[in-house]
């Protein structure tokens, strides 16, 4: 087979990201209206701002909003996350980021896979970000055996899957027609299933021990949990929620409002009680409730310097607040963050002068236009001066672990927050991934440098930046 024939890897994350996006519609009809209302607040928010309008054409990010969205699933062995990453390969998914979730009372470690490459993220910037179940940090050590075994028995891939995965390893890539089948067959590994895999005695013991360990062990495959669209204003829509029968978590994870949003904010809606049937049952005599939907606003990448002045004032917000963010405390919670956060600067100029974001870089119209040699600038701040670079913010594509845990803890009760005193261990991860991570700060960095070195060719520049 020639590689001609190979479809694009983006273009399956694409067809895989819409399938994904119907199925969930179908099974969770509240991930349609959470649609609705996020589709009518962006075109009300572009209609009523120019600037950003402009801002999202120069980015091209206009024409992947709609399609945009992030997944989460969680898996329970080293099996499962290493075919798991092969599976997201075949449509140009790669693990980028580690994330902690121990020390926020959540016994998983995870990584996001989405494109790396500004030109693949344009066409699909689907990501799922994937959690693996860390029995090791169960005490009760029969508990442990037991979820060890149940999850040993179980298959989450279908047979064609597992075939098409090789394939596209051994050739090099899936044909139209492979393609298609590939993303029914991975399809289902993600769709709920009612029964589950387990007794009710089984199940309660899981569930007793931390209800993320139920909703991993108890069921045939690592169900969808979530999916989340990409808004324009995040507080417009979480105010507007419950007019069309949504009732969203108290509390927006991550930055407070800003002009210039930076990193990511998120707020997500309770998950719903689902009928399941237990091994030995007939009928629905269960529930499980795992399954919610999120909405997330997204802002400027940062740099490492902004990173951790970002880091630093969220500690600072929440060591002034003294406990959990939580229904009670929500609003003082907001004025505290606004009031931290005034110390980080708050328009695109400052944030690149003070080299707090990565920015992508273009040649204007005034740029390309011929002129005299010696009434060229030639470095960076002189043509940007001179109008003849323009410059806008690298979109963050990845999560951040403090408002990853707030988003779980939301979906598991808020009882769950205790801390699991062993450390974070990216190592044992990535031995169980079979890969090392990327860094997300490096692959930003490199499309800052893709952008200013495309300038300094259309320029004529030697280098730039
Ligand atoms: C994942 C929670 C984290 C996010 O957007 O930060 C997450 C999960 O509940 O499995 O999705
Ligand atoms: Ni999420």
């Amino acid at each position: 087979m020639s590689t001609r024939e190979f479809v694009d890897p983006s273009a399956i994350r694409a067809q895989f990201s819409s399938a994904m996006s119907a199925m969930y519609r179908a099974e969770v009809p509240l991930y349609g209206d959470l649609l609705a209302l996020v589709a009518d607040t962006n075109a009300g928010v572009l209609a009523g701002c120019a600037s950003l309008r402009q801002q999202l054409e120069w980015t091209g990010e206009i024409e992947r909003l709609s399609m945009e969205r992030h997944g989460a699933i969680r898996v329970g062995t080293a099996e499962e996350l290493s075919t798991i990453r092969r599976l997201f390969a075949v449509m140009g998914m790669q693990p980028v980021g580690y994330y902690d979730l121990g020390s926020a009372g959540v016994p998983v470690h995870s990584t996001a896979f989405r494109a790396v490459h500004e030109a693949e993220l344009q066409v699909s910037p689907f990501r799922v970000f994937t959690s693996l179940l860390r029995l090791e940090l169960i005490e009760d050590e029969a508990l442990r055996d037991l979820a060890a075994a149940i999850l040993a028995k179980r298959d989450i891939f279908t047979p064609r899957a597992r075939a098409l995965i090789a394939q596209c390893e051994a050739e090099g890539g899936l044909n139209a027609a492979d393609a298609e089948v590939f993303v029914s067959e991975a399809l289902e590994t993600f769709r709920w299933h009612t029964e589950a895999t387990v007794s009710a005695a089984e199940y309660d013991r899981l569930h007793g021990q931390h209800r993320l360990i139920a909703d991993v062990v108890a069921f045939k495959g690592p169900h969808i949990n979530h999916l989340t669209p990409r808004t324009l204003d995040i507080d417009q829509v979480q105010a507007a929620m419950p007019g069309r029968g949504i009732t969203p978590k108290a509390v927006v994870e991550g930055p407070p409002r800003r002009q210039c949003p930076i990193l990511l904010r998120q707020t997500s809606f309770k998950a719903l009680q689902e009928p399941v049937v237990f091994v030995g049952q007939s009928g629905t005599a269960g529930s499980h409730t795992a399954r919610f939907g999120e909405i997330e606003q997204r802002g400027a990448a940062l740099t490492p310097a902004g990173r951790a002045l970002y880091d630093r004032l969220l500690d600072q917000a929440r060591e002034d607040l003294g406990e959990f963010p939580s229904e009670a405390n929500a609003q003082r919670y907001a004025d505290l963050l606004g009031q931290r956060f005034e110390a980080f600067p708050d328009s695109y100029p400052a944030m690149r002068r003070a080299g707090l974001a990565y920015f992508r870089y273009f040649v204007t119209d005034a740029g390309k236009a011929p002129r005299r040699e010696e009434d060229r600038p030639l470095d960076l701040e002189a043509l940007i001066e001179a109008g003849h670079v323009h410059f806008e913010p690298l979109v963050y594509e990845d999560f951040l672990p403090v408002s990853a845990a707030g988003i779980f803890q939301s979906n598991l009760g808020d009882d769950a927050q205790v801390s699991y005193a062993a450390t974070s261990n990216q190592q044992a991860f990535q031995a169980a991934l079979g890969a090392a991570v990327h860094d997300e700060l490096a692959l930003y960095a490199e499309t800052q440098r893709r952008s200013l070195a495309e300038c300094a060719r259309l320029l004529g520049l030697e280098s730039l930046g």
